[in-house]
């Protein structure tokens, strides 16, 4: 049987709904700060974060929405600089305004902790981006539960490449079907696939009408006991219609269910 030895937690969309209203606010307040008169709707937003990575998102606005930008500007000097002074505001709006975790993430992530379950992260954001949101949603101490924080640069290729998870791989020394994936996007899910993960699917406003066709099970949330998930689709689904809320009992069946030898 594939034990259950490690949960993998995505952070943006996944963890909490970040992208909105602090990663989006944080990039406009940059914006404004350089002097720039770019404002990214919340419509627009959900179109870039086809790109994962903040830096990357600003080359690709750069490249795709303001090619006749002035000549003398350098976007491999302004790209850098808008991305330090965006993650200073993420900063900054995380610590005023903490965001709620999504339902059942902390709760899953104690019953990981109480059972001896390892917990990572793989995430496309950079680090003091992930840090400050894990220490001021989840707890100040938080950052030194997880076995492994791999974050932005840590790999030169972002997701949907399969790097950031084969990197986490390498560090937790398990093998894939050890391990259960918590995602939001199609770039998580293929960047995870690729590293021969399996992924459970929580899906958020951005990601719910977007393509999960090889998901095994997709969910709106983890669910609470008080508060139920909902089954969205996922070829496992028909094994889970009673499924209330995850906990490690699941994650063991559905990593079971799809590493059957
Ligand atoms: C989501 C991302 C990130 C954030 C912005 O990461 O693509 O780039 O939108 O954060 P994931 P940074 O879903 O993999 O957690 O500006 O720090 O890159
Ligand atoms: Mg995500």
């Amino acid at each position: 049987m594939a034990e259950l030895r490690a949960l993998i937690f995505d952070v943006d969309g996944t963890i909490a709904q970040t992208e909105r209203d602090a990663h989006r606010v944080a990039f406009n307040l940059a914006f404004r700060e350089a002097g720039l008169t770019w404002d990214w709707s919340e419509s627009l937003y959900g179109d870039l974060l086809e790109v994962a990575g903040g830096k990357e998102r600003i080359r690709h606005y750069l490249e795709q929405y303001q090619p006749k930008i002035a000549p003398d500007f350098d976007p491999d000097s302004l790209i850098p600089q808008l991305h330090h002074s965006k993650t200073r505001h993420y900063q900054q709006l995380l610590s005023q305004n903490p965001l709620n975790l999504r339902p059942g993430v902390a709760r899953l992530i104690a019953e990981a902790r109480t059972q001896g379950v390892k917990i990572a992260i793989a995430t496309t954001a950079a680090l003091p981006n992930v840090l400050a949101l894990l220490e001021n949603s989840l707890s100040p101490d938080s950052p030194d539960w997880f076995e492994i924080i791999a974050a932005g640069d840590i790999v030169p290729k972002k997701k949907p490449a399969p790097d950031i998870y084969l990197y986490v791989l390498e560090k937790l020394n398990l093998a894939p079907e050890n391990c259960l994936v918590i995602e939001d996007s199609p770039q998580g899910l293929q960047s995870a696939s690729q590293a021969d993960l399996t992924t459970l699917i929580t899906v958020n406003d951005y990601t719910k009408e977007l393509d999960f066709s090889q998901a095994k099970l997709i969910l709106n949330h983890l669910g609470e006991p008080e508060s139920p998930l909902e089954i969205l689709g996922g070829n496992l689904a028909s094994q889970f219609r009673a499924l209330t809320y995850v906990n490690l009992d699941f994650a063991q069946q559905l990593l079971s269910l799809a590493n059957p030898f």
